[in-house]
């Protein structure tokens, strides 16, 4: 069984000029993966669970776990001088890491360090999402906001850990998606998962229709279309959505699905953030054969211009992304015309 450090060392052997930098980042990440998973796995037992009655700059109540899931992948992340600074959920300005090494850093980290965390409470999966860039400012200075502002397709790497009823590390530099699931009983990630490949087509789709009046007119007609009898199976998809992002995304990934969050009432742009949520997702939809859009384009094509800014996020199966894409279109002017009614 080959372990996530002998997968990344091999990794690098393909890359002669190599100098082992990326090989050193993504290690830090296993070595927080590890640390966050040991204190979630006893959240109930440690003063962890909860809210900080702190609120974080999208105006979300930040939880004591998010905090610490923070914490220790920003201290993974500077300790070994590849990262040159960060940008997180949890932050609101990038974070520069000052040191002579961390000035000379040739990479810059986005991360939600803790995703779905108001669902540690009742013991639902919780995530960490991770996005790489090689930084475009000159080594030996502080990192620039352009640094953290680059299309999602020129990523180096990305991934997630999935807090589960088994803790999983699916990541990829652009040659596939890979999954590694740890063995407790030695704190060691093994290759469990290799080549992931998500299904063209698939049943499931997982959307909050909670906020079904606000959706825009081609997104209600997807999910009419999802609840239809299809002829290839006389009976409609199916309803998933666990309320957390990576553990539906993975769900989707291994089975087939689409996840939708479109714009509300309350969000025009959705909920989800391009720069640490949808973009690494979309690059490993990707390089896993799916798509990920905004309901118009690309995910991975559109340039960023604040590092917490949300988007519209439809990924998963390519032949679903395709049908609800579709749909948004047709029916686009009629939502123009019925915004410019109300507004
Ligand atoms: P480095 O010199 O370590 O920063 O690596 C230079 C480039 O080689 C990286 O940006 C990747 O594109 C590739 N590379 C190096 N190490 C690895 C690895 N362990 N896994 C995948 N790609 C790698
Ligand atoms: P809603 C968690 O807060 C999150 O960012 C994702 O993990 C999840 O899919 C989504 O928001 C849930 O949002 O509005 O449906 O409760």
């Amino acid at each position: 069984m080959k372990t996530l450090g002998e997968h990344i060392v091999d990794k690098q052997a393909e890359f002669p000029d190599a100098t082992g930098e990326l090989t050193s980042l993504l290690s830090s990440i296993k070595l927080a993966a590890k640390v966050v998973n040991r204190d979630i796995n006893k959240a109930g037992l440690v003063d962890i669970i909860g809210a900080t009655g702190v609120h974080n700059i999208q105006g979300e109540e930040q939880q004591k776990m998010d905090l610490f899931a923070n914490e220790k992948f920003k201290a993974a992340l500077e300790a070994r001088g590849e990262v040159c600074g960060i940008a997180s959920e949890e932050e609101d300005e990038i974070i520069v890491f000052h040191s002579e090494r961390g000035r000379n850093g040739k990479y810059v980290v986005l991360i939600d360090p803790l995703d779905g965390s108001s669902n540690i409470d009742v013991n639902v999966s919780v995530g960490t999402i991770f996005s790489i860039y090689r930084r475009l400012s000159a080594r030996g200075n502080a990192p620039t906001l352009e640094d953290f502002l680059q299309p999602g397709r020129d990523q180096v790497a990305a991934g997630y850990i999935i807090y589960g009823s088994s803790t999983m590390l699916v990541y990829s530099t652009g040659f596939g998606v890979n999954g590694f699931t740890c063995d407790p009983s030695l704190g060691v990630f093994y290759l469990s998962h290799e080549n992931m490949q998500i299904p063209e087509d698939g049943r499931i789709y997982s959307i909050n229709e909670g906020n079904y009046l606000a959706f825009p007119l081609g997104v209600k007609k997807y999910i009419k279309y999802c609840q239809e009898e299809h002829q290839e199976s006389d009976r409609p998809y199916t309803s998933r959505y666990i309320g957390s992002l990576v553990s539906d995304f993975h769900r989707n990934l291994l089975k087939g699905g689409i996840y939708m969050y479109p714009s509300t009432g309350t969000l025009k742009c959705g909920k989800l953030r391009l720069l640490y949520e949808c973009n690494p997702l979309a690059f490993l939809i990707e390089q896993a054969g799916g798509r990920a859009s905004n309901g118009f384009t690309r995910i991975l094509d559109i340039k960023p211009k604040e590092v917490h800014q949300r988007v519209p996020f439809y990924c998963g199966s390519v032949n679903m992304v395709n049908k609800v894409e579709s749909m948004i279109q047709t029916y686009a002017d009629q939502d123009k015309a019925k915004d410019s009614d109300v507004s």
